[in-house]
């Protein structure tokens, strides 16, 4: 009794840590995640530590075709956090992972018009699907306090 109560007490810890995240998404070098659930990005960032992985990056444009491909095919939100971060003392965006400056990784997918620093706190990098505004998975900055879906990633 008290064995078939601990595995019933097991398989609900199981299918809530599981409830996150939508089934993983295997792409070219790496595992992806897209979370059911809202966090601001520094959070979001903590989450995919957790999990061993880390806020997704974008290193060409293979990889933001995959990418998308993967989000179009998750339960639609209009923001997705995604691995970037511009510190206030500098004027452009870096991958988190590993500091590099995205602008000079050969390959940018920002919307028209952004990044624009928006009222001063749009700090962290999204991924920005509205087809209200015909704006199709493009990079935007974004306030960082926003609880937004956000994905994660785990390099092979
Ligand atoms: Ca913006």
């Amino acid at each position: 009794m008290i064995v078939r109560f601990a595995i019933i007490l097991f398989l609900t810890y199981l299918s809530f840590a599981h409830a996150d995240f939508n089934p993983e998404h295997k792409l070219t070098g790496k595992t992806i995640l897209v979370s059911k659930i809202r966090k601001n990005w520094f959070d979001a960032l903590d989450y995919c530590k957790n999990k061993g992985m880390t806020l997704a990056t974008v290193r060409g444009r293979r990889e933001n075709r995959e990418l998308t491909n993967a989000l179009r095919n998750s339960p639609v939100a209009t923001h997705h956090w995604i691995g970037g971060i511009r510190h206030l003392n500098e004027n452009f965006f870096r991958w988190i992972h590993n500091n590099n400056k995205i602008e000079t990784t050969g390959y940018t997918n920002w919307q028209p018009g952004e990044p624009n620093f928006g009222r001063g706190i749009e700090l962290c990098m999204e991924y920005w699907n509205d087809p209200t505004k015909n704006i199709e998975w493009k990079w935007n900055d974004n306030d960082c306090k926003q609880e937004q879906i956000f994905v994660c990633e785990k390099r092979d």
